[in-house]
């Protein structure tokens, strides 16, 4: 199976800002991207600096060097298209239209987060923006997504899911049994590797036997697959725009790789961030391959905006956040009688659709 048909394989690969689906993007939009990963960005820094002092507990999982990923690839959904990922899910909920001040209030534990402080780091959600979470069980999130699409083809809607993991989850097994069953039915679903060249500490090499392209393996299921380079934010927008039409115009699946990098460790209780990789790697990723960086540079120099916009951006960023990180302090803890509410959606709701076990499908 050929990764990507010639129609798709055409654009120069040096430029991707000329692709079907980027040459006609605003100097307003192009500016919204590098908003987009700024919060991002801006968001977890602080978040960082508040759980140091302690101010939350639990997990924090840092997306910090992968933004152009999630805001690359849902800018381009629609109405239809859903997202699910696993728990370093910060980047993707802000980038799907959540608010600042309930994701801050989640990792904070106070009950105006999203998930009523409840759910922490890895648990955000918004099925109001089909953004159905953050999931902590590594390649859990891959059957869901299926099912996701499964639903989207089985109500008729031109939509697709767009399903998160990282190199390390490829190899569990819940993961090739979503393949085959979405080759098999020929659902939507898009499987985005977001591979940041390790999973906790461990490298590629050590986790994979086919370390050098983990989206080939899509072969062995007759799924086309794809690989991006996860610093360019046309080049994601790109490929990920030829998955949707796949998923949207055939209902059929794709893998698309991500090359990417986080810049801390695997959560903030990861001692040993500096030890399995040289400080060497990091400074030159986040030197030379920060998409942030490269995306200011890159608009400067097509003349969307200056460094001194860039600079007023990242000031309203700024004051975003720390505005976000006082509400989070401002707000109450739950109540300790609402121990039992919002834990089970279906619990909470006792829908006919919930008590046969069909939301997506009953109604
Ligand atoms: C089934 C399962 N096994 C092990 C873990 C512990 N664990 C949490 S994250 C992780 C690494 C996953 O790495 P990767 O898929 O590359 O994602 P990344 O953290 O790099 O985003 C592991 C082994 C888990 N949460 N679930
Ligand atoms: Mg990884």
């Amino acid at each position: 199976m050929p990764a990507v048909t010639e129609d798709e394989a055409y654009v120069d690969p040096a430029d991707y800002s000329r692709a079907e689906v980027n040459a006609p993007l605003t100097a307003e939009q192009k500016t919204g991207f590098y908003r987009e990963m700024l919060r991002i960005r801006r968001f977890e820094q602080v978040a960082l600096k508040y759980y140091n002092q302690g101010a939350m507990g639990g997990f924090l999982h840092l997306y910090i060097g992968q933004e152009a990923v999630a805001v690359g690839t849902v800018s381009l959904l629609g109405k239809d298209d859903h997202v699910i990922t696993a728990y370093r899910d910060h980047g993707h909920a802000l980038a799907v239209g959540m608010g600042m001040n309930e994701c801050m209030a989640e990792l904070f534990g106070k009950a105006t987060g999203c998930s009523r402080g409840k759910g922490g780091s890895m648990h955000f959600f918004a099925p109001d923006k089909n953004y159905w979470g953050g999931h902590g069980i590594v390649g859990g999130q891959t059957p869901l997504g299926l099912g996701l699409a499964y639903a989207l083809k089985y109500k008729g809607a031109k939509g697709c899911a767009l399903c998160y993991l990282g190199d390390g989850a490829v190899n569990q097994g819940a993961y090739h049994e979503s393949l085959n069953l979405a080759a098999l039915w020929k659902l939507p679903v898009i499987y985005i590797i977001e591979n940041n060249k390790y999973s906790m500490g461990t490298t590629i090499d050590r986790s994979s036997a086919m370390r050098n392209c983990l989206a080939e393996r899509a072969d062995g299921y007759g799924i086309v697959w794809d690989i991006a380079n996860g610093e360019d934010l046309y080049e994601v927008r790109a490929k990920t725009a030829n998955a949707m039409r796949r998923a949207h115009e055939e209902s059929l699946p794709t893998v698309l790789e991500v090359d990417t990098y986080r810049y801390y460790g695997h959560s903030v209780a990861d001692a040993n961030a500096k030890k399995y990789r040289s400080a060497d790697e990091i400074e030159r990723y986040k030197n030379h391959h920060d998409p942030i960086r490269l995306w200011k540079k890159r608009m400067v120099e097509e003349g969307v905006f200056t460094e001194t916009d860039a600079e007023a951006i990242d000031e309203e960023v700024k004051a975003e956040t720390n505005a976000a990180a006082a509400f989070a302090l401002e707000s109450e803890a739950p109540a300790p009688e609402t121990i039992f509410e919002d834990v089970y959606w279906e619990v909470d709701n006792n829908t006919e659709a919930g008590s046969t076990g069909r939301h997506f499908f009953g109604d």
